[in-house]
């Protein structure tokens, strides 16, 4: 081609892109996140790493003289803290470098209480330096949790506490230990302490005591887009909860002048200065440090998942703490969990179904930069908008084939601020809108919400938006069909013989079988009549499918018991875990008197699963009609707190149960139990 020819070509090209009308953006809407918040949302999940003296003290908040000499981890591993969390699709990881004990993982100059002198290394460990240089090297961020209680030092409460010790921490780990993504200042405050010695309380008033002003401009220093939690100029909040949810109804925005409650950050304002956007932090334990006794209670994948949807789900971001055990590394059915939780959102969200659409609405702006390809073109930084003033459109997704779908997804530009107060959603069932039938509140969006609902197979959605506080920003919708999981359901007997069975999934579908007969659905609680015998309960969405064995003992409608209330012998004999009776302090006995003669084969002791329960009965007796027929001890109860049985060699006829405990684990003075069932 000759060379005049190309020049005309190409002009004719670019006279064509400057006439191709772009459009003009609608105007940015009030808050609008900085450009490190916008990135900080894309993190969606990373993990929390609670780790330090408290974990060899069997603690969770040291009272700040717990001996260095303590922290003694011998095959602390930080590659598979790493290797495990980045399995897991964790974007960083945040350790506690100091927390309320005051003792610090990285050898500070502020303070002798460190890893400086304990046996971990000789004295000559880094915990901080070791894992922000693993983090750097695997490619995931690292942030930093410094407590600013300090129960150990002798100084809290005083100025020099803050300007020669915590602001010293503060620059210590902002020169030394590379990027800092995030920052967390704890919330937590004042009150009892050791303080050197003192052992007393102390009371500051944390918004002018810690000086946050001047300990964000050190932390901003080195690290100009570090993210700052808690304190007085935060760049993220609290949930409001440390139960592992945001509100389906989640804005960024918030002011905390405004806040009459600290649990309305589950909501954020719709109407507030500030984008101060929910980071949800949850442990997988119900500690945030690790205790042998928490074993059993390690989320399930399906309560991880859960865990998944209502935070990054609801447009909020998720700090999943994993607590590092005693032997210095993740213990092993955390790490199982974690991973099989991620190939669960892997799965779920590798095929977006609207990819190949064709996405109409006779609401979109002019201009090429806000057609409806930019919902489905896989690009964050481009969007579909509405025209001027319409903040109700319509979109009409038609989808290449008819497909089965249980997930859509949505994202609105929030670089333009969030928008959206209320939409509905409908699909195409033969012929007719239909609502999707979603139980989830269709309110706000914001960076991420995530709908769920039980399959349906359709080619065609529709996406109407009710309400919008402006012109209509979306940046992405997609469906999937996600992988059918359900929750194991959990059921139990009332002391009035009624079967209570309930899930933690919305669109579970429950059922119930006794004494292998046929499943029957459950819909509210079911009057039992037989006596002892077994239950089974199902809980079922789509494919999926949990199921639970509950052997009913003796009907509570049996005993009665000297001394305990109803409610009191509610707690012990309703067959839930989850409700307790603690006794006066001379009480070391239970006796169950029974209206007829009962035959008695084994009796199940189930102690307290409350956090940090006490009480356990270590040692114990058990008499029949005030024969001793077995004594022994409960080993471990106190780390390993699960139900336990107490088998009768021969049956025998009785009328009264007495259980003795002999001794409490922790000797601690008050006796516990969350269950006591005799078959
Ligand atoms: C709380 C602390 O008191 C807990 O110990 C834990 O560190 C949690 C993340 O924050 O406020």
């Amino acid at each position: 081609m000759k060379r005049s020819k190309l020049l005309i070509i190409v002009s004719i090209i670019m006279t064509a892109f400057a006439c191709a009308d772009r459009g003009t953006a609608p105007e940015a809407i009030q808050p609008t996140p900085s450009k490190a918040q916008l990135e900080w949302h894309k993190l969606e999940t990373y993990a929390f790493i609670h780790f330090g003296l408290n974990t060899y003290n069997d603690l969770e908040w040291g009272y700040g003289n717990t001996p260095a000499e303590t922290f003694a981890p011998d095959t602390l591993d930080v590659k598979q803290w790493v290797r495990t969390l980045k399995a897991a699709g964790m974007k960083g990881i945040i350790l506690t470098a100091k927390h309320h004990d005051g003792f610090c993982l990285w050898p500070t100059k502020t303070t002798d209480y460190s890893v400086k002198n304990s046996p971990w290394k000789n004295g000559k460990g880094d915990l901080v330096k070791e894992l922000s240089e693993e983090c750097k090297k695997e490619g995931l961020n690292f942030g930093l949790y410094l407590s600013p209680w300090d129960r150990h030092n002798a100084n809290y409460g005083k100025p020099e506490y803050v300007d020669s010790v915590f602001h010293q921490q503060i620059k210590e780990l902002t020169t030394n230990y590379g990027k800092l993504f995030e920052y967390w200042f704890d919330g937590a405050n004042g009150g009892s302490g050791w303080y050197g010695g003192a052992d007393e309380r102390r009371s500051i008033n944390p918004n002018t005591y810690y000086k946050y002003e001047e300990a964000v401009k050190l932390l901003k220093k080195n690290n100009p887009d570090i993210m700052i939690f808690g304190g007085t100029v935060p760049t993220i909040r609290w949930v409001g909860n440390e139960r592992g949810w945001a509100g389906e109804t989640n804005f960024a925005a918030y002011d905390y002048s405004k806040e009459h409650h600290y649990s309305e950050a589950q909501w954020g304002m719709p109407y507030a200065e500030q984008w101060i956007p929910a980071e949800v932090d949850v442990s997988i334990r119900p500690g945030w440090f690790y205790h042998h006794r928490e074993d059993h209670q390690v989320r399930s994948v399906q309560n991880l998942v859960n865990l998944y949807y209502q935070s990054v789900g609801r447009n909020a971001n998720l700090l999943l703490n994993c607590p590092i055990a005693l032997d210095g590394r993740i213990a092993k059915t955390d790490s199982i969990h974690l991973i099989k939780w991620r190939k669960y959102l892997d799965e779920s969200f590798k095929k977006d179904l609207l990819s190949k659409a064709n996405i109409e609405s006779s609401d979109t702006r002019k201009g090429t930069d806000f057609t409806t390809e930019h919902l489905i073109d896989g690009n964050d930084k481009t969007y579909w908008a509405s025209k001027d003033s319409c903040i109700s459109p319509d979109l009409i997704i038609n989808l290449d084939k008819a497909k089965d779908i249980n997930v859509l997804s949505l994202s609105e530009y929030i670089a333009l601020g969030q928008r959206v107060l209320h939409f509905n959603l409908y699909y195409d069932k033969e012929g007719a809108w239909e609502r999707v039938p979603t139980q989830d509140s269709l309110t706000t969006i914001g960076y991420k919400r995530l709908i769920r609902f039980p399959r349906i197979h359709t080619q065609k959605l529709k996406l109407d938006i009710e309400e919008a506080a402006a012109e209509v920003c979306l940046s992405r919708i997609a469906a999937y069909n996600t992988p059918d999981i359900v929750s194991i359901p959990r059921g139990f007997r009332s002391t009035d013989d009624k079967l209570y069975i309930y899930s933690p999934d919305r669109d579970a579908k429950l059922s119930y079988k006794l004494n292998d007969g046929k499943w029957i659905d459950y819909k509210q609680a079911v009057q039992i009549f037989s006596d002892q015998g077994d239950i089974e309960i199902r809980a079922r969405l789509g494919n999926a499918e949990e199921s639970q064995k509950l052997a009913l003992p003796y009907s509570a409608k049996h005993f009665t018991a000297k001394g305990l209330n109803k409610d009191e012998m509610r707690n012990l004999l309703d067959c839930n875990q989850y409700t307790s009776m603690t006794f006066p302090q001379e009480v070391r006995s239970i006796s169950l008197k029974a209206d007829k003669e009962l035959l008695v084969k084994n009796i199940i002791y189930t102690p307290n699963q409350n956090r940090d329960a006490q009480g356990h009965i270590q040692n114990y007796e058990l008499y029949l009609d005030g024969k001793l027929v077995a004594k022994g001890e409960f080993s471990n109860i106190q780390n390993n707190p699960i139900p336990r049985t107490i088998n009768i060699d021969k049956p025998i006829s009785c009328r009264t149960i007495e259980l003795r405990a002999i001794s409490l684990a922790n000797n601690v003075s008050n006796m516990s139990i969350a269950d006591l069932s005799i078959y």
